[in-house]
Formats: C-alpha cells, sequence, structure tokens
C-alpha cells in the first residue's frame, strides 16, 4: 500500500453477512437531479461500491416505486434553520436515502454512508445525520509559484503551474475528493508570503483550471494576495488601500477573477506581518486594507480573510501580546465580508500554547482560527504527532468572555457572539509525496483537522478511531496499540522538545534543538528570549510583575495561570520564571522535572515503537516498514533534543542529573556541533 488512496480505499468486504446485507441495498443509485456534485458523489459511490463489493452499479433517474437502492433526495425546502451543506442517510421504503437541501449536502452524505461501509457497520438502524458547525472549513497552501512549499514536508507542490492550465494533473481530482470526504469546502492554493505573480491574467487562467476541478467537489477555491500588487504589477505608483486608483485597480482585479472563476471563494491576506507589505506602509490600519478588498467583493460572493499574525520588531515587548495590542482597538471597524483569521495560539504553532486572547475579546468581528497541520514545530515529517489534541485543546479552552462555557470552539463557530461567517483554516501538511503527507501517520492530522472543522465535536480519540480503521487497518488488537502511541504522540513530543511551557527552543529550520541560539536580527527571533533561562531559574514572566500578558484573558483565566503554585504545569513557563529549585506539584523540583520530562519524552519514543511493532501483522508491510523507520529516526532525534536542552540547562542551573537517569553521552560542546551542521550551507 503506497498511501496514495488515504482513507478512501474501499477494500473489499469480506465478512459473508455483512457482504449480503450491503448487496440487498446497493442495487442502483437513484438521481434525478443533473448537477455535477452529486455527478461527483454518484461516481464515488459507484466506484466505492466496486470496491467494497466487486459489482456495478448503475445510476437511474427513475427510481420511483422501487427498493433496494440508494437514493440522493435534494428538498430545499427541509429543515431550512439547518445549514443547507448538512444531511440525514436513512432507510426508508426499503431504500438508504441520503436527503440534503443542496447538493454539496448529499456529497457529504454519500461520503458518510461511505464511511460507514468501510468500517463495516450494519445498514440496519441505519440513521446519520450531521450538519457543519463550522461554515468555511479550509485548507490554506504555502505552496509557492516555483513549486516548493513553505514549511512543507512531503514533497514539492501539487500544483503544477508551469503545466496549467492546459494540463491538468489527475491527481488535483483526487486532491478534492479527500476533502471533500471530510467536509473541507474550501482552498487557499497559494502561500501567504504571496507573489504578486497570481493576480496575472495568465495565472488567473490557471488557477481557474484548478477551480474547475475543486468545484465538482463543492469545494472553493480562494487564493492569497500580495498587498503591495497594485504596485509592483499594476504599475501604480501607490498601493495605499485608501487612494482611488489602488482601490479601482482591485476592483478590477476582483472582477477579472470572477470571470474566469463564478465561484471564486475570495482573498487570503498576511499584511504587515514578518516583513510583507499592508496598509501600515501607507499609515493605514488593518481594517483600511481589509475593507479596500471587501469593497471589491461587494458584487459577489467571496470574502476576505485578514491574518492576524503580526508582532513588531520591539525590543521590549512581549510578542504574545501583539496581536491583540493591533486588533482589539480594531473590532467592529471591518467590512462584514471580513474574517480575521487567528493562529491558536498567541505566539506561532508551537507544540503546546495557551489560546490566543483574542478569541472572545473582539465581539464584533468574525474570527476564525487558523491550526497548523504542516509539522513545522513538530517534528516535520520524521516525527510522530497525532494533532487532533493540540487542536481540541484550544477550542475546548474556556474565554470565560460571556461567563463559564464561553469557549474558544464557541468563538470561532459563531454562536457566542451570534455571527454567520464562521471559519476555521489549516495549513495544509500535503505534497506531491506518493503517500500525499510524508510520514503515513501524518494522514490522520489532515483527516482529524477536517472532520473537526465539520464538527469540533468530535474528540480526538473518535475521530482516529476512525482513520485507523479507514486507512491502516480493522484488527481491534493491532488498532489499540496504534490509538495508544498516536493518542500519546503529542505529549510525547512535548516532553522531549518543550515542556512544561516551554517554547521555540529552534531557530534556523526550526529543526534542530538550538535553545542556546541567542543572535537574531531581532531579539524575538532568538531562543532565549521566549525561554528566559539564566543561573536563578527557566521562564518567560507575564503576571503583573512581568509583561502582564495574562491581562490580555478574562480575571477566570487569569485566576488559573497567574499564580506559580497553582498554574497547571504544562503552561507553568509560560507564564512564570521559576527557580531551579523551586518544589512543583510532583514533589520534584523544577530542575528535575524538567530532566524527568525530557528523559521520559525520549525515552517513550522506544514504547513507541513497541506499540507499532506489536500492531506488525495486522498492516500492510510498506506501511510497517516506512513508520517503523521513521520511529527509529524520532528516537535518535528526541534523544537529541533531550541532550541539547539537559546540557545547556545544566550549564546554567548548574546542578547534576537526577538519580536514576543516565547523563547523555556527549557533551554541549558536541551537541552544538552537531546542530551546526545542519545550519550551515
Ligand atoms: C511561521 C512560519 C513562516 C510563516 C509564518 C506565517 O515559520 O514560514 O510564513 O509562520 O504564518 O510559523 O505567516
Amino acid at each position: 500500500d503506497d498511501g496514495y488512496r488515504l482513507w478512501l480505499k474501499y477494500e473489499a468486504v469480506t465478512n459473508a453477512p455483512v457482504k449480503t446485507e450491503y448487496l440487498r441495498y446497493t442495487t442502483f443509485i437513484g438521481r434525478s437531479d443533473k448537477g455535477e456534485i452529486t455527478q461527483s458523489a454518484s461516481r464515488e459511490l459507484q466506484m466505492g461500491l466496486k470496491n467494497l463489493l466487486g459489482k456495478t452499479v448503475q445510476e437511474t433517474s427513475s427510481s420511483a416505486g422501487r427498493s433496494g437502492g440508494i437514493l440522493f433526495r435534494i428538498e430545499p425546502g427541509a429543515a431550512a434553520a439547518q445549514p443547507a451543506e448538512g444531511y440525514q442517510v436513512q432507510l426508508s421504503g426499503g431504500n438508504i436515502v441520503i436527503v440534503s437541501r443542496s447538493e454539496q449536502g448529499i456529497l457529504y452524505g454519500t461520503f458518510a454512508l461511505l464511511r460507514h461501509l468501510q468500517m463495516q457497520r450494519p445498514i440496519k438502524n441505519l440513521s446519520i445525520a450531521s450538519t457543519p458547525k463550522v461554515r468555511y472549513r479550509m485548507l490554506n497552501h504555502w505552496d509557492n509559484p516555483d513549486g516548493t512549499i513553505e514549511r512543507g514536508y512531503a514533497g514539492a507542490s501539487l500544483w503544477k503551474w508551469y503545466e496549467l492550465p492546459e494540463r491538468v494533473d489527475p491527481r488535483y481530482e483526487d486532491y478534492a475528493r479527500a476533502n471533500a470526504s471530510l467536509g473541507i469546502n474550501g482552498t487557499v492554493l497559494n502561500n501567504v508570503n504571496a507573489s504578486a505573480r497570481f493576480m496575472s491574467q495568465e495565472y488567473i487562467e490557471k488557477v481557474a483550471a484548478i477551480a474547475n476541478v475543486l468545484r465538482k467537489y463543492g469545494i472553493k477555491t480562494y487564493l492569497s494576495v500580495y498587498f503591495a500588487a497594485p504596485k509592483t504589477l499594476g504599475g501604480l505608483a501607490t498601493s495605499d488601500p485608501l487612494d482611488p486608483q489602488v482601490r479601482a485597480w482591485w476592483k478590477e482585479k476582483v472582477a477579472q477573477i470572477y470571470k474566469e472563476i463564478p465561484d471564486f471563494g475570495g482573498f487570503l491576506v498576511k499584511a504587515n506581518s514578518e516583513g510583507e507589505p499592508g496598509p501600515q506602509d501607507y499609515g493605514r490600519t488593518h481594517a483600511d486594507g481589509a475593507n479596500m478588498l471587501a469593497e471589491a467583493f461587494k458584487a459577489y460572493d467571496g470574502i476576505v480573510v485578514w491574518r492576524a499574525f503580526v508582532y513588531k520588531a520591539d525590543p521590549n515587548a512581549d510578542r504574545f501580546k501583539a496581536a491583540y495590542e493591533e486588533f482589539v482597538p480594531l473590532d467592529g471597524k471591518f467590512d462584514p465580508k471580513v474574517i480575521v483569521q487567528v493562529k491558536n495560539g498567541p505566539i506561532d504553532f508551537q507544540p503546546r500554547e495557551p489560546f490566543s486572547p483574542l478569541f472572545g475579546n473582539m465581539p464584533k468581528t468574525p474570527l476564525g482560527i487558523e491550526f497548523q497541520i504542516t509539522q513545522e514545530y513538530l517534528g516535520f515529517a520524521t516525527h510522530a504527532v497525532y494533532e487532533a489534541p493540540i487542536f481540541k485543546e484550544c477550542l475546548d479552552s474556556d474565554t470565560y468572555v460571556n461567563g463559564e462555557g464561553s469557549t474558544v470552539a464557541k468563538v470561532v463557530d459563531g454562536s457566542l457572539h451570534c455571527y454567520t461567517r464562521t471559519l476555521m483554516a489549516g495549513v495544509a501538511n500535503t505534497g506531491n509525496s506518493q503517500n500525499w503527507t510524508g510520514h503515513p501517520l501524518a494522514q490522520a492530522n489532515w483527516y482529524a483537522f477536517g472532520r473537526l472543522s465539520w464538527d469540533h465535536e468530535l474528540s480526538s480519540e473518535q475521530i482516529l478511531q476512525e482513520w485507523v480503521a479507514l486507512t491502516l487497518t480493522r484488527s481491534e488488537k493491532a488498532s489499540g496499540h496504534i490509538a495508544a502511541l498516536m493518542l500519546r504522540s503529542r505529549e510525547i513530543y512535548v516532553n522531549y522538545n518543550t515542556p512544561l511551557g516551554l517554547s521555540r527552543p529552534w531557530m534556523g529550520v526550526h529543526f534542530a534543538p538550538e535553545p542556546w541560539q541567542n543572535k537574531g536580527s531581532r531579539p524575538d527571533w532568538t531562543a532565549i528570549y521566549y525561554h528566559r533561562a539564566d543561573s536563578s531559574g527557566i521562564g518567560f514572566d507575564r503576571t503583573a510583575s512581568g509583561s502582564n500578558a495574562l491581562a490580555q484573558y478574562k480575571p477566570q483565566v487569569q485566576q488559573q495561570w497567574n499564580n506559580p503554585d497553582r498554574t497547571p504545569l504544562p503552561y507553568l513557563l509560560w507564564f512564570h520564571h521559576v527557580r531551579w529549585d523551586q518544589k512543583l506539584s510532583t514533589g520534584r523540583s523544577l530542575w528535575q522535572e524538567l530532566c524527568t520530562r525530557f528523559y521520559t519524552g525520549a525515552d517513550s519514543v522506544l514504547w513507541m515503537q513497541q506499540q507499532w511493532d506489536l500492531a506488525k501483522t495486522s498492516l500492510d508491510p510498506m506501511v510497517f516498514t516506512d513508520v517503523a523507520e521513521r520511529l527509529k529516526v524520532q528516537r535518535r532525534e528526541a534523544i537529541w533534543w533531550r541532550d541539547a536542552w539537559v546540557l545547556y540547562l545544566q550549564s546554567l542551573a548548574r546542578q547534576p542529573i537526577p538519580a536514576g537517569f543516565e547523563p547523555p553521552k556527549r557533551t554541549l560542546e558536541e551537541v552544538k556541533q552537531s546542530v551546526h551542521v545542519y545550519l550551515i550551507r
């Protein structure tokens, strides 16, 4: 198994009674509408049934009075209060009936049915009903026009710009199927560090060729835009958002796009962030910039997604506070077509972060959430880290903005502040590797993001169970081992990488440990800025005696984190500078606790390897070997991380490695040398 089919493998049903039941309900597909999305649904169903049951199922438009088939039924009036993309799959009149108000809902219902059949669940009492909790469910590709992917670890870009628009790689369709099967309905094709090239007629035509494929699966196409394009591409003297010529240029540009892509989704914008141009270059605000673009979309369905990932180069500032400081004053100033997209945490996709304090604090602005699926800070495509617990941890966090229960999920799904333009975005981990994601287990992260963007109430366990059954094995014993290792994988990674609330111990390529890194073009581009380790202790004081970033949260949240004796250990060093000899709730000193985490984290990778080996006989050999070898790399690198941290911190704390742990076999200088290798040209 080369992994290409992802979770849409449709492997033959071998259980005889199950197969008999399935055969009984699959004698035809009844579809009376002529839409291209239901056509995709029908095609998928035919392909799925062919593989599952070895049988060709015909489609018919006249199914009246027949039974034993699968019917698509679009009912425009049904449950009008529910989102049109919702669906019901149930038994009725001897048929399996998929009902929805929209074609898209039929497609999602079809995939739900196929999931059900792949898991070999009974048809008797079949009743699945689901509606999406979030309206815009998107992947963000950080793909560049030259085929590279920023922070991509699974090969080159899927989009072959030089071949388009004439040659349309068949893989685009498989990409669309995979996303639609999860409920994803939007995709931003290009990097937020955007090239103005995408606004040229030539590239719009290339984009349109991809959009034509995605559309058949209910997926809208979006583009990231380069804010200074009016100047660099359009030849104007300025890109000032209040300049009438600039406004006219964008209007014209949007009209030009809609001519080629009538259902174009909209723009994603990274502005005045990490050197990208933006409205502040002209003394204007983020709202001025976003609203100008929104105006250009006035006559269309499209939206403007404006990122809140900003942090100015201020040597005295706490980067944690930056997005809040810039965006909260703009609440209420954005055009209704604008969604502000906020990363889950205040810094930058760290293995563990507290939730961003923007959530809940901009009640008049729809806030979308941005997760990172690609493992930029999670060991690239070599470390196994199942991310659903990261996403869930943030979504389930309570902001307390409207009292208890005001979770981030309720901000994001619009229920807390009553907005309907709701969005969840994930930075894609796909590339042109045969198995799409590099690490076979990283497919689960794409899967989990998609499922959660549809329904954030699903649990990490439930999603994983599904994914394992669809993708790897249906053996209960093997699934148990795989689930155990994957569910613990994030915590294990945190333990050897950034335990107790540490963050950003990497510079350079975000791969190698460099907690000692103290030189950078700005202070917040060093590692020591984040951990603040010295001879007395370690951690970033964000209480009132420090940066007071905590004040950006509601009092109930502050209470959880403002007292070092009560702060839950996973968040301790996010908010406090703690003495090395401080006794923690575990009974160990901070130094001992850190060492314990680094060591047990690295040792737990051995345990992961054992779990994987125990599943061996139920796994495809190719997948087994691929993961087993990656786990070996992970094991070696986990020890590398442990040694780097322990030796570096020991040089400051001047304490012995606690009894029971074998001191590293190398010196700090030797570890530094091994890291250096990754940094030299
Ligand atoms: C950082 C990445 C950088 C992205 C940036 C962003 O290192 O490549 O451009 O986020 O989200 O984490 O804009």
